[in-house]
This record gives C-alpha cells, structure tokens and sequence, in this order.
C-alpha cells in the first residue's frame, strides 16, 4: 500500500502561505523522509491514541470514544472523582480489563526495531499522551508517559504510586464498569475501592492518570523538554493535537528547526501549517513503511 504524503514546508517557507493539500500522492516525499531521518541523531516519536487504535484500543474523540455516553471531559476531571470515586473507579476498571488484552499493533513494533536497530547510531525516544503501556510492551525502551498510566496507581493522601496489574484491581469492581450500562452513579461505597496499603496511611488511591485542569508531573515535563530541545526529526502519530501542552511540542520543535512528520488517518488543524511532511494512513501501515529500510 502506497501511503499518501505531503510536503510542505518548502511550499510554506517561499511562498509565504499555506498551500491546499496536494492531491496527488508523493511516493518521493517518503524517500526524502528517510533521507532526513537517516542523518538524525535524535528522533522523537510523539504519540497519541491513534497508535493503539488498531490495537483495538478506541480513541478519545473517535466514534467510540464514549463510556456511559460520557465523553472523555466529562469523566477526567478531579471533580468527578471527587464526587463519585466509584464511578471513576468503575471507567477505569473497564479501560484496565481492555488494555490487559491488547497486544501492540505494527506501528509500535515497527518503532521498537527501529530503536533497537540504531542503539548504537541514534537515540528514538517514544513522546506518548498514552497510558496503555503499548509502547514498552512493544519493546521500546526511551518511553515518557505524559499523561501516565492506567496500570499505576496514586495515593490521595501519601502520594505514593505504584505499579498495579491486580484483575480486577479490588473484589469490589469484579464485574462492574459495563460501558453499555445507562447508570451515571456507583453504587460501590468508597471503603470497597482500592486504598493505600501504608499502615498509616489507607488513603483512597485514584488511577495515575493526568486529568484535565491538572499539571503534568514536573520531571515528566523536564524530560520531555530536553529531548524535545535536541530532536532533529519528530514523528508526529494518531493525535489530534487538541490537548495541550502535548500539542504544542511539534510546533515548538518546527520553530527551532526539528524536520516534523505527521501520520494520522485524517490532517489536524495544525499539520497543514506547521509541518514539514504528512502521511495519511492507518499507523499500522505507514510507520513500518517509513521506518523499515
Ligand atoms: C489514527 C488512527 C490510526 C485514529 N492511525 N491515526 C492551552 C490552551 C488551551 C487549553 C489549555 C492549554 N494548556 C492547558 C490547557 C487545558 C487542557 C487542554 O489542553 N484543554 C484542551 C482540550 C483545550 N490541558 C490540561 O488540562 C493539561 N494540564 C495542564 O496543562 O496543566 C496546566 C494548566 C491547567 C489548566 C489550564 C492551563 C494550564 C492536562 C491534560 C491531560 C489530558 N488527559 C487526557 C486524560 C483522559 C483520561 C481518560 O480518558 O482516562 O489524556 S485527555 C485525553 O486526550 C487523553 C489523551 O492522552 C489526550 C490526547 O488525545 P489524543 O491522543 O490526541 O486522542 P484523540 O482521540 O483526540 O485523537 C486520535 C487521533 O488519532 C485522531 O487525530 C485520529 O484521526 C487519529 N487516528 N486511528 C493513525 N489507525
Ligand atoms: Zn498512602
């Protein structure tokens, strides 16, 4: 399969507009791709829920992005959980219960060999929004989880997190989270939810996951900044760039002169200005056809 892709960075830069998307496909752009990505020292992939889309994973803003008809706003608030842990709980016990039998799909592993095959010549740091663990699973070993991860927990009161796969995470949600279900409220009580197992603790712990109108954890965000300030190519896949500070990274690198690739199944707002190439696909089929040599 041919993939579709776009140059435009050339276009931008001495014309002074934006053009609209070229029709016809560019089987040179990809060429020229894995020439820029050849000399790359450093190479950032960026990732989104794109990636684990064919894995089976849904989107969050794709048509099957709603649990109980509750899109992903309305639950990733700490007011929510606030309000109703159980519910939260329940969300997430489903999303664990998921993820626990998705394996990685093409897009991952084809990033996985491409780092392994450049351990000596090049460092691939995987960027990704996503909290499934694909990444790693898949065999990559540079991997910043922004938003965290659905395997890792928090405590509320301590603030320890630590790393847990129990199925089902406590007896209490065995069988609960049915997205289908039209229940808005839980019925679990609060002491029944996973808790703290410090002594002296026993706070209420909560999925380590970065909810909206929450900080990303500072080292996080230190990390991410120094690959991002020496990346020569970023490989921009499956998100749609509308939550931040995610969406800002390609631009900030394509200011400071990082080549920046999209690959998505449909443009983003901001690839037609801001980057250098565009491949239109499923990610399963365009990473492995980029990256393979
Ligand atoms: C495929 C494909 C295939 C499909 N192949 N492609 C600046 C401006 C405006 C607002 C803000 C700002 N700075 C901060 C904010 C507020 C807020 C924000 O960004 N709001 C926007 C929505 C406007 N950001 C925050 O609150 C962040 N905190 C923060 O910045 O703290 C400081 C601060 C706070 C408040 C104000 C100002 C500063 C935290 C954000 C944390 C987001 N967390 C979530 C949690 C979900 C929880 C859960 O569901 O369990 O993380 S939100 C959700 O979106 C999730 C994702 O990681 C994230 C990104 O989604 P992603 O990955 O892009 O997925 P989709 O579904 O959107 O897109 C999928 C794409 O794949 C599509 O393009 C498809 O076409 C494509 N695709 N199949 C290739 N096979
Ligand atoms: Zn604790």
């Amino acid at each position: 399969m041919c993939i579709v892709s776009r140059s435009i960075r050339k276009r931008t830069k001495t014309l002074g507009f934006v053009p609209k998307f070229l029709s016809q496909t560019q089987a040179s752009d990809l060429a020229k791709f894995k020439q820029d990505l050849k000399s790359a020292k450093e190479v950032v992939v960026l990732s989104g829920a794109g990636i684990s889309a064919e894995s089976g994973i849904p989107t969050f803003r794709g048509n099957d992005g709603l649990w109980r008809k509750l899109s992903c706003p309305d639950l990733s608030k700490p007011s929510v959980f606030r309000d109703d842990p159980g519910l939260v709980w329940e969300f997430y016990h489903f999303r664990r219960e998921m993820v626990l039998k998705t394996k990685p799909n093409a897009g991952h592993i084809a990033i996985a060999q491409y780092e392994a095959r450049h351990k000596n010549d090049k460092k691939v740091t995987v960027v990704t929004q996503n909290f499934d663990g694909l990444h790693a699973k898949a065999g990559s070993s540079r991997v910043i989880e922004l938003h965290g991860n659905l395997f890792k927990t928090r405590c509320t009161k301590c603030n320890e997190v630590l790393v847990n796969t129990d199925s089902p995470i406590c007896p209490a949600l065995a069988g609960q989270g049915s997205p289908t279900s039209n229940k808005l409220t839980s019925d679990i009580a609060e002491k029944d939810l996973p808790h703290c197992k410090k002594p002296d603790c026993n706070g209420l712990l909560r999925p380590h996951i970065v909810w909206f109108g929450e900080t990303l954890e500072p080292a996080i965000v230190e990390q991410t900044d120094a690959v991002i300030s020496k990346c020569n190519v970023c490989l921009v896949v499956g998100t749609s760039s509308l939550v931040f500070p995610a969406a800002a990274y390609p631009s900030v690198m394509a200011a400071g002169g990082t080549i920046v690739a999209e690959f998505n199944l449909e443009p983003t707002l901001i690839s037609s200005t801001k980057f250098d190439y565009y491949f239109e696909g499923p990610s399963s089929v365009t990473l492995p056809e980029a990256l393979n040599e």
